[in-house]
């Protein structure tokens, strides 16, 4: 079979983008080529996720006596496994953990970048076959190198990301990644194994149709947001064409199909969380700062995500982000 040349895969994508940047030690190459493992390995569980009951439940010993660890927590530890036993990250902050993990190995210790990610964002949805994601958010640290980590490189404002990227575990798995530099889409090749290049340099149109919310919060959310909402659905041939309402609770998949067909997707503060649901660190700061590469736009409906200076690792905020003309016309009304 004639091998496909002009496909590039992830590692192939990211050695380029090294050789031309020389000056680039190769470390945000190697932390990128990690998550894609990760990735993959993730992606074999969650393709068997249906299949639990043949395997046994989660928490309990499967046949070959192995303890059956939730998705969740079996993603979290493949990915804090490749990170900590790589060369280019010190630490981590994840969803799924209490609190920062700092590696404080000598190597770790000398590695540029720290990590935080979402290892399984709408891990309720598995057992509806949902697409899920997995999302992550690379920082250069500002601690001294050789000494461990500290809180400070991993409470910065998003606006110093080097990196940010998710993964799609859905109709085909997709890794796709934001560095200043563009947006980059990976589609995994089964066949051999690979996170092959399938959207090069993704933009968010300008405009789109589609507005993502639940709207069973409706009467929970402030009055600029329900005015917007209503706008939405009030739009006809007139205003461009009626818009069409798509939200099916996992956000990677909700943000995903909107920064690809043009769109908005809003989780906004209510009357009884008014910072919202969404965490910043490991599920808004990634989107904003892909939105941002992609041509988009995320605030958290009074200013811009990625100039919000972190207090606490799973802090919450309220989360608009889409097509640039959208968020200006949402802004319309919330303020
Ligand atoms: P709600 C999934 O649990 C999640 O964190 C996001 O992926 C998703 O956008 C949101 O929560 C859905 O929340 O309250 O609308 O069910």
């Amino acid at each position: 079979m004639a091998i496909n040349r002009k496909v590039q895969t992830l590692d192939e994508f990211t050695l380029q983008q090294l050789r031309d940047f020389p000056k680039a030690t190769g470390e945000l190459s190697n932390l990128l080529r990690d998550i894609g493992l990760a990735a993959k390995r993730i992606n074999v569980e969650v393709n068997k996720a249906g299949l639990v009951d043949i395997l046994g439940d989660y928490g309990t010993t499967n046949i070959q006596g192995e303890e059956v660890k939730k998705l969740d927590i079996f993603a979290n530890n493949q990915l804090m496994g490749v990170l900590r036993h790589g060369i280019s990250c010190a630490g981590i902050g994840s969803e799924e953990m209490d609190d920062f993990v700092v590696f404080d190995d000598e190597t770790s210790n000398k590695s540029k970048y720290v990590c935080l990610f979402d290892p399984l964002d709408g891990s309720s949805n598995i057992d509806v076959n949902v697409s899920i994601g997995t999302i992550f958010s690379v920082f250069r640290r500002v601690s001294d190198l050789g000494n461990p980590a500290t809180e400070e490189d991993f409470l910065q404002a998003g606006n110093k990301q080097v990196a940010a990227g998710y993964v799609i575990y859905g109709s085909s798995t997709m890794l796709v990644y934001a560095t200043r530099r563009g947006v980059n889409g990976f589609t995994l090749d089964q066949s051999i194994g690979e996170f092959t290049l399938s959207h090069p340099d993704m933009k968010c149109p300008p405009n789109g149709r589609i507005y993502s919310v639940n709207h069973g919060n409706f009467y929970k959310y402030e009055e600029g947001v329900k005015q917007y909402i209503t706008a939405c659905q009030k739009k006809d041939a007139t205003s461009g064409g009626p818009y069409t309402q798509r939200y099916i609770a996992s956000m990677v998949a909700d943000v995903h199909r909107n920064l690809i067909k043009g769109g908005i997707f809003m989780y906004p503060g209510t009357s009884d969380r008014p910072a919202g649901k969404l965490r910043l660190l490991y599920e808004c700061n990634p989107f904003a700062f892909i939105a941002e590469v992609a041509g988009g736009k995320a605030t958290d409906g009074k200013g811009r995500i990625l100039d919000i200076v972190p207090t606490k690792l799973h802090q919450r905020t309220p989360f608009f982000v889409g097509s640039i003309e959208m968020m200006e016309e949402m802004e319309t009304y919330v303020k």
